[in-house]
């Protein structure tokens, strides 16, 4: 889950406006399409390419979604979930290819074609972090999630919303709100919300299929991390460790969101998450803000970014020492921020 662009002192202009334009122009006269996203993805990432590949077949587009990594097992009922695709035949090319809510060209998959055979590549990302790594960036750090572009682009081309892509649309939002919470929930995202259940989302469905059937191995998995829980100041930190994990039996993450447990507690600003290494790998740092520090800059310091309230970045070394490191960046941001 992410959260919040907003107070952030300084965004760059995207022109958002105008580069949606420009992403509508190159969708429309477009016949092959390939939409992929961030690996490990998010309900946003995979939500905004769903949308997006719904809507585009409906108007008569062939459309491949592609990402290698397992999907979110609370987002995979999704109208064209079971058709995204874990790689690409080498030659596959496309007349556009879309990218959703990935902050750098390197979080694609290895699949993605090479700048000959992959036509038009279009950014669609709302991270204040992100990189202008497409031929069309069409960025918003105010939009509370890419599925809000994804609908716009939509409703650009001249399509229908229909109730398979409303849900995707609605997921995303659910997903990147924290349904309906955060600070990014303005007033647009509950516009375009109430068009959706208009167009067929029934809410307490979408709630019961997201976030009201996990497993059991997750509720088992979160009271392991929660007994890892610390508390130092306005800092709360979480731990998940491996065997914690293979506990559980599943392949699947089923993490997501255990941070908001550590920020939620009284008097914390800032939460983060250790996820120790697989295979010798870096540290997972994720961090969490309640508003007054910028985690987006933290994470940024260790080649991470995200969004004002929502961040992450690998850090390699034992952790002793990993800890520190990000101990001593948040005490650093305390200072000047809350
Ligand atoms: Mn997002």
């Amino acid at each position: 889950m992410k959260a919040s662009n907003k107070g952030v002192a300084n965004p760059r202009d995207w022109k958002p406006a105008e580069n949606l334009c420009l992403a509508v122009d190159a969708l429309r006269s477009a016949r092959r399409i390939l939409i992929t996203m961030h690996r490990g993805p998010d309900g946003d990432a995979l939500g905004s390419a769903l949308a997006l590949a719904s809507a585009l077949r409906e108007l008569g587009r062939e459309v491949t979604v592609y990402n290698p990594d397992d999907l979110p097992y609370n987002f995979r009922f999704l109208r064209g979930a079971a058709e995204v695709e874990k790689s690409l035949a080498a030659g596959a090319a496309f007349d556009v290819t879309v990218a959703t809510d990935a902050g750098a060209y390197d979080r694609l998959g290895p699949d993605v074609p090479s700048a000959d055979r992959r036509g038009v590549l279009l950014n669609l990302d709302h991270h204040i972090t992100t990189e202008p790594f497409g031929d069309v960036n069409y960025v918003d750090p105010h939009a509370a999630s890419v599925g809000i572009l994804a609908y716009k682009i939509i409703r650009g081309l001249g399509g229908q919303i229909s109730k398979d892509t409303a849900e995707c649309i609605y997921a995303s939002i659910l997903a990147d709100t924290g349904c309906f919470r955060y600070s990014s929930t303005d007033p647009e995202c509950l516009r375009i919300a109430a068009e959706l259940v208009e167009a067929g989302v029934e809410p307490w469905e979408m709630t019961v299929r997201v976030y009201e059937q996990q497993p059991l191995a997750r509720m088992r998995l979160l009271a392991e991390v929660l007994s890892t829980l610390e508390v130092h100041g306005k800092l709360a930190t979480i731990t998940i460790a491996n065997a914690m994990v293979e506990k559980t039996g599943s392949e699947t993450d089923l993490t997501d969101g255990f941070i908001n447990y550590a920020r939620s507690v009284d008097g914390v600003e800032v939460a983060a998450s250790f996820r120790e290494p697989r295979n010798g790998g870096p540290w997972r740092v994720s961090f969490r803000s309640r508003g007054r520090v910028n985690v987006a800059a933290i994470a940024q310091k260790f080649g991470g970014g995200g969004h004002h309230n929502a961040a992450g970045c690998s850090i390699e070394g034992d952790e002793v020492s990993v800890r520190a490191k990000i101990a001593q960046e948040v005490e650093e941001a305390l200072k000047n921020g809350a």
